[in-house]
């Protein structure tokens, strides 16, 4: 039936996007009556196609089925664009259907489900039809091989799904507690963070046949913003398990101290995710076959023409023209070009940096194919994050945008302020404490079985033990000392009270440890109001259910088909056994100066925005992302307390962490 949807059939059955790596195309019509046959005896429908002229896929079709696709590398970007615009100009999704069959059994899996996501999320007649979590389609991206084998296993032994055990993903299964880095594998490892990672960089591709599709508003400093975040985020962990700021990684000379061992193999190309030893060095990288060659000597030169530039507070375009840095499109400018995108004013002055980053250290193990080796996670936006050294990567690329920000004139008290609006109060409760949050450990299950090729098929459980806490809720007393009611945008943010070594700390290092929690607007009539807000809401965040959602529930989960967005149970840090102190900041800033004018929402992909925008819309601030953190501090403001403006306020508040698991029920309820 042609206008079946099977980009996402909810029974989770037959999609395109199932069981990605299991079909022997080419040899397709010589078995076509045995698969008939087969079909109509072990499926529920048959789905047919509308017959077309194929168009031309021989440039996505050079990378071979069993290769390992990655964004990071432009040869990649290119055959990714060139089907992205095949899906894209298909005129009606009847047709676009049929290319997508005909696509999926003869292009790289990983390579076609990029594709078509990007074109789904872009095409008007697609976008709300939801993506399905790339963790069920890949699951090889997320578990260890290890735990593949028992799943394969649970469902040979077991017929029956409901009678089937979830297979139990093991703590702490990437390395010993002799390496001190693996403190943090719940934040590295989590499988919510890596899908947030995928998702922002399909939300916003590097590259596309549509300029339109690249060229979303600030795109550029979304990905300075999103990814300084990510880093402040990292810190916060580190600081709640006893470990110092991440380095980052300044010095290309340098060997890589920290090691990483993935245990996961790529079901596409049949190995396993290569291994970084420790002290490894980087090596300039030469692999014609991925049309790949880049040398830590380029790297230096980007390094020092960027750096130049943010001094000289301008870059040159392709032309040669000036391009100011400004205040407003500065950060903008400089996110396109070090990311680089294919915004960048000028890829021969200022190259790859942040992207062939990634790929010389993906492939610090092989780097000249001497072992015919692939990528390791970082070449690969799901797994890159597991990593220890994407911290120290981004760090380092965080760096440079705080260089450009430096340059610019810290906010004065007048820029700050509120006129009539001060913040009388704040208060946190959660589980009837006030000013304390308690984290722990939780177990989740999430469905494997659409990206596996098991028979006899139905649901297959992978059980994660992952970071939790208990919801909280904001209390916000405000005054509005005028006479008319005025709009307020709350920004909350919460960031480590004292440093590493334990002294109080400067706010000028503070800022850049300052993770969002939340962004919204108030209408605040004249006098005094209470303002509550709960957790769940935060503007940075998708719902718990996104992460580890039951298949049952898919239905009334469509409002969350969005994708993007920073996991509910990571909203906040680990914090400590003992408690670790956190100060936890509220402003309220006059919304009408902060207001983007724009067409009101047509779609449900509303939630998140703080680090992923608005779907089809502009970013719903005007203030430069980070605001007020995102310069460098007015003099006298050294500590926060100094910082404060009547209409800001700050408080203490204690993280504690229980060590105790929230185990889910043996037998889940399923049929
Ligand atoms: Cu998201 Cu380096 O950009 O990973």
């Amino acid at each position: 039936h042609p206008t079946e949807p099977v980009f996402m059939d909810k029974g989770g059955n037959g999609t395109l996007f199932d069981v990605p790596a299991s079909y022997v195309t080419e040899r397709y019509s010589k078995m076509c009556r045995n698969v008939q046959r087969r079909v109509s005896g072990g499926f529920e429908k048959c789905v047919l196609v509308k017959e077309i002229e194929i168009p031309d896929l021989s440039c996505p079709m050079r990378l071979g089925r069993s290769e390992q696709f990655s964004h990071f590398l432009k040869s990649h970007r290119q055959m990714a664009s060139s089907l992205i615009d095949v899906f894209i100009k298909m005129p009606t999704v009847d047709e676009l259907q049929s290319v997508a069959v005909y696509a999926r059994d003869r292009v790289n899996p990983v390579l076609f489900n990029y594709a078509l996501s990007v074109a789904m999320l872009h095409r008007p007649d697609t976008k709300d039809l939801g993506l399905p979590t790339f963790a069920e389609i890949f699951p090889d991206h997320f578990i260890d091989s290890q735990m593949i084998r028992n799943m394969r296993e649970e469902s040979f032994v077991v017929e029956q799904t409901a009678a089937r055990l979830p297979v139990v993903n093991s703590v702490k299964y990437t390395a010993s507690d002799f390496d001190v880095e693996h403190r943090l594998w719940y934040f590295r490892e989590d499988l919510g963070v890596n899908l947030h990672h995928w998702h922002w960089h399909l939300v916003y591709p590097i590259d596309a046949p549509d300029r339109s599709i690249v060229d979303k508003d600030r795109r550029g400093e979304l990905f300075y913003y999103m990814h300084q975040q990510i880093v402040a985020r990292y810190n916060a962990e580190r600081l709640s398990n006893h470990m110092a700021r991440v380095q980052p990684f300044n010095n290309l000379d340098e060997p890589i101290a920290e090691g990483y061992f993935p245990k996961m193999d790529s079901m596409v190309a049949s190995r396993a995710y290569p291994p970084r030893f420790d002290n490894t060095r980087l090596s300039d990288v030469d692999r014609p076959n991925n049309q790949l060659r880049v040398g830590i000597d380029d790297m230096k030169r980007w390094r020092e023409r960027i750096y130049e530039a943010i001094h000289q507070g301008y870059v040159f375009d392709d032309n040669n023209e000036k391009i100011a840095l400004d205040d407003v499109k500065g950060i903008d400018i400089l996110g396109n070009i070090i990311e680089a995108s294919a915004l960048t004013p000028n890829s021969t002055l200022y190259g790859d940096l942040h992207n062939k980053g990634h790929m010389l250290i993906a492939y610090s193990h092989d780097p000249i194919n001497k072992h015919l080796e692939y990528a390791g996670v970082m070449g690969d936006s799901s797994t890159a994050m597991r990593d220890p050294i994407f911290y120290k990567w981004h760090a380092f690329i965080d760096n440079i945008f705080q260089e450009h920000k430096r340059q610019l004139t810290p906010y004065e008290k007048k820029d700050l302020s509120f006129p009539d609006v001060r913040v009388q109060s704040i208060e946190v409760e959660s589980q009837g404490k006030i000013n304390r949050l308690t984290t722990f450990w939780q177990e989740s299950d999430v469905d494997m079985s659409r990206g596996l090729d098991f028979v006899p098929r139905g649901h297959v459980l992978a059980r994660f033990t992952h970071l939790q806490h208990h919801p909280f809720s904001y209390t916000i007393k405000v005054e509005n000392s005028s006479e008319a009611t005025q709009y307020g945008y709350v920004r909350i943010f919460i960031a480590p009270k004292m440093d590493d070594r334990n002294n109080p700390m400067p706010l000028e290092e503070q800022r850049l440890m300052m993770v969002e929690m939340d962004k919204f607007v108030v209408t605040m009539p004249p006098g005094s109001q209470t303002i509550t807000r709960n957790s769940t809401e935060s503007s940075v965040t998708i719902p718990f259910e996104r992460t580890f959602r039951n298949l049952d529930q898919l239905e009334e989960l469509e409002n969350f088909m969005c994708g993007c967005g920073w996991p509910q149970h990571m909203l906040i840090p680990k914090g400590r056994a003992e408690g670790l102190s956190f100060e936890l900041f509220v402003m309220v800033s006059n919304y009408e100066d902060d207001k983007v004018e724009q067409k009101a929402a047509d779609c449900a992909c509303s939630i998140a925005a703080s680090y992923c925008g608005l779907r089809d819309r502009l970013y719903p601030d005007r203030k430069s992302m980070g605001y007020p953190f995102d310069r460098s501090i007015r003099r006298g403001s050294e500590m926060l307390d100094r910082f404060l403006t009547p209409n800001m306020r700050a408080v203490e508040v204690i993280i504690t962490h229980e060590s105790r698991t929230e185990k889910l029920p043996e037998l889940p309820a399923r049929s």
